[in-house]
Parts: structure tokens; sequence; C-alpha cells
């Protein structure tokens, strides 16, 4: 099958140019001058994509999704047939999930449980990151033996006692492991010791409303946090990525690390760019339950969401990825009535990330160059996936993304909603763009007609190691 995108804006993060883009089977096979003529095609084309007045765009790679995910006597309601398919909605051609071990359990049988979960079940590509929750020496030999596999990034939590928490002996042995297989650590950075006194703490004064969910987790336990792995990682030349940044003063500390030249980086989502602990957290009876994520949600008033806009222009946060962990209300969310520590963390985005960070572009926070930057060519290159994704080039997989900044995409669970969830976590919030056609591997699963992807197709990327490290 030879598929024809004509007259459409290449957008890398190099530059935005006319250029028409010829896919062959599963790859990109040429890029061509407009108006491409029938020998410079060399062959028959068998269908013909019109992109004139929209952006051609290498599809979005969401880095950090957690479908399926055991959690606070629940599970993260998307599996990975829910998951992927809402992601194809939204322009999202590949996304990285978290295989978990967990204490006491082999490391090798965690990534078994989570390929038994994913694989024939995909729309899209899928790749895996593996949660070390027992650092030990046999899941420190079992890194080695991943990497192998393609599993080239670990991570590790500074939150989360007695769940997933690695106390800084257990960080620094695996980072000293990482930084001999050459494997990437990412880390949760909350001081989780601190939050749980200060959890316990609330409750007992009889604070038990979601918004206490953020009040006990302040943004020092998440810079602290962060200058302690920085540390770490610099007494073992580790390489250090860390997850789901929200406060300002966490990511300058990591700014002044970058500037110090250490192999640090900074990754944000969509909900510490827009929501806030005052309007969601803070929202009136037991509705903030919906935003209850970690990180959690920061001050307005203390100006964070400017500050992370300003930071992905300076490059100082690397990637917007989404964290999706998504939960239902209704008897997920509702388990922590009256407690808030006992409402599952997270929120589902997975399907309006591509949206979501366009509408920055709108805004006049990113260029449109920036915006496929940092969520396809990015994520691509910090996890090993270059140039076979996150790039229109030759060679490079087929996933292309058609999009039209003069379309406009509405958000909210009766309107452009395929996730897994009885609520959208993003109700009301309007797009001045519009994911127009998406393409994985050269099929088209999203067009004017509607869905026509397949279970199953998607296929486990085994990854390389991150092209960012010397
Ligand atoms: N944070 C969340 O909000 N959910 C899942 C795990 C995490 O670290
Ligand atoms: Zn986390
Ligand atoms: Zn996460």
């Amino acid at each position: 099958m030879r598929t024809l995108i004509r007259h459409g804006s290449v957008v890398t993060p190099q530059g935005i140019q006319a250029m028409d883009v010829l896919v062959d089977g599963e790859t990109i096979s040429a890029l061509l001058a407009p108006g491409a003529t029938s020998d410079e095609l060399a062959g028959a084309v068998d269908r013909v994509i019109d992109a004139r007045g929209k952006y051609v765009i290498p599809g979005g790679i969401d880095a950090h999704t957690h479908m399926e995910l055991p959690f606070g006597g629940t599970f993260a309601s998307d599996t990975f047939e829910t998951g992927t398919r809402a992601a194809a909605w939204g322009g999202t051609t590949t996304i990285i999930d978290f295989a978990v071990q967990r204490y006491g359990e082999r490391v090798q049988d965690g990534l078994a449980a989570w390929h038994a979960k994913a694989d024939g079940n995909c729309f899209v590509d899928y790749g895996f990151h593996q949660i070390i929750g027992g650092v030990d020496d046999d899941s420190l030999k079992a890194m080695d033996e991943l990497v192998d596999e393609g599993i080239t990034s670990f991570k590790l939590f500074m939150a989360y006692p007695g769940v997933f928490y690695s106390d800084d002996g257990q960080i620094l042995r695996a980072m000293q492991q990482a930084k001999h297989n050459g494997s990437m650590i990412m880390m949760h950075a909350e001081n989780g010791i601190a939050i749980d006194v200060l959890v316990a703490q609330a409750l007992a004064r009889g604070e038990t409303a979601p918004i206490h969910h953020g009040l006990t987790r302040p943004w020092e336990t998440e810079e602290e946090a962060t200058h302690r792995a920085i540390m770490l990682a610099r007494i073992t030349g580790a390489p250090l990525y860390i997850v789901h940044m929200s406060a300002k003063q966490a990511v300058q500390t990591l700014q002044e690390a970058r500037d110090l030249g250490l192999n640090v980086f900074g990754e944000t989502c969509p909900q510490y760019l827009y929501l806030s602990l005052e309007e969601q957290l803070g929202a009136p009876g037991f509705e903030g339950a919906k935003w209850v994520c970690s990180t959690p949600l920061r001050s307005r008033e203390e100006g964070h969401q400017d500050e992370l806009w300003r930071y992905l222009r300076t490059n100082d946060l690397s990637i917007v990825s989404t964290d999706h962990c998504p939960f239902c209300f209704k008897e997920q969310k509702e388990l922590g009535l009256g407690d808030f520590s006992k409402i599952p963390n997270g929120i589902g985005s997975v399907e309006h990330r591509m949206d979501l960070i366009y509408q920055g572009v709108v805004d006049g926070q990113l260029s449109v160059e920036r915006w496929v930057e940092i969520t396809s060519t990015t994520p691509a290159r910090m996890f090993g996936l270059y140039p076979r994704k996150g790039a229109i080039a030759p060679g490079s997989d087929a996933d292309i993304v058609v999009y039209d900044p003069n379309g406009h995409t509405s958000i909210g669970f009766d309107k452009t909603h395929h996730m897994n969830m009885d609520h959208s976590a993003w109700e009301g919030y309007e797009i001045d763009g519009h994911v127009d056609v998406v393409m994985s591997r050269g099929e088209v699963l999203v067009d004017e007609q509607g869905f026509h992807g397949t279970k199953g197709r998607g296929r486990f990327l085994k990854r390389d190691l991150s092209q960012y490290l010397i």
C-alpha cells in the first residue's frame, strides 16, 4: 500500500516545510517537493490524503502511561485495549507504559505480567519502562537482563513507603547499576516519609477532603527529593529523568544541575500546566477527587503553571507526557470518601495530550516546532526509539498525524472521549485545533470517517539506550 500525503506543512523540531510525504508499506519512503510528478513518485499511489492548510507531524509519543496499574486496592481503569484506542484517537501512536515489580517479586515476573496484559491487545505500538519496587541483588542483576530485552529505563519511587518506595541506599545501588548498563533511572521525586507523617497528622485533625492531598504534599517535599535524587545521581554518574514535575522550585533545582552539565532531565504533564490546587483539587465537596494525582496539582497563586510553560521553552523541562492513570469516580475515586489518602492517585489524559499542548502553541506559550519536539521527537530520543519514531524522514515508521490548526476540538465526557472512565478531568476544555488523520506504520487508524484501527496490531518496541547519553 502506497499513500501520498499532499500539500501539507511538515513540522519537525528543525522547522516547518511544505512537503509531500510518500508512505510505502509501514515506513516513510520519501519527502518530495509539493506537487510531485508521477516520475518522482516512481509508481502508482493507492491512496492520497489531502493535507492542504494542515500540519503533518510525527505521531505523538506518550512516554508515561499506567494501563491497568494496581493502585490503592483497585486498578487503573484503562486496559491496553481501551487506553491505546483512546491514544490513537488523540494522535498518540506510541506509548511507553510501566511494568511493575513489587517488593518480594521477581523483576522478570513483573515484566512478563505486563507483556501478558499488553501483547495482542494494543492498537498502537508500545514499550515498557520497568518499575523496581524492591531493590536487591536479584533485581539489580535483572536490570542488565532487561536492557538486553529493550527495557532500557527503570523507575524508582522516593514516595509511597511500604508500596513502591526505595530508600537512599537502594536508589544509590540502582543508579550504580544503571551507570554500569547504560540505562536511564526515572524518579518519582517526593519525600514520601515526610508526606506520610503530614497525611496522618491532617487526618487526625479531621482534614479529610481531597484538597488535603495537595496540602500534605507541599512543594518542599518535591524540591527536596529532586535535589536528593540529583545528588545521588551525581555521586554515581548515572543519568536521571525526573517524572511528572509540578513544583517550580523543583524544576529550578533541576535547571541548576543541568547548568552544571549533569545528565538530568525533567518531564511535566498537561495537568500541571493547566490545572491547579485551588480550582480543581479544591472543588466543592468530593469533586476534587477527580484530580488527585501525585505529584499533586500546585497553587496557581504561587505561579507554578506559568513557570512550567517557561521551563518547557528553555528546555529545562524536555518532555510532556501524561502519567495517564485513570480511575472512575464511582467506586474508584469514591474509595477515598471521608479519607483523601484512600483516593486512588491518577488522572486520565492519554487522549488529549497532543491537543492540550497544541493549545499552548495557540496561546503563545510554545512554537509549533517545540510542540512536536516535546511531545514526539524528544521522547523518541530520550527512550531509544529515534529515528524509527519521532521523525518524518525516509526510513522512519509511518506514524503520522495530520493536524488541522483551523479545526476545533471540544473536550468532554459526551464529546471526544474514548478513555474507560466515567468522567473527564478535562471537561469543557476547548482546543483551537483538531487531529484529522492518524496513521500508525502506514495504516490509517483515524480519519473523518472514524476509527479503523485493529486490536493487536500494535507491536512491542524493543528500545535502544537513550540517545541523550554519552
Ligand atoms: N502518580 C499518580 O498520580 N498515579 C500513579 C502513580 C504516581 O506516581
Ligand atoms: Zn510517579
Ligand atoms: Zn506515573
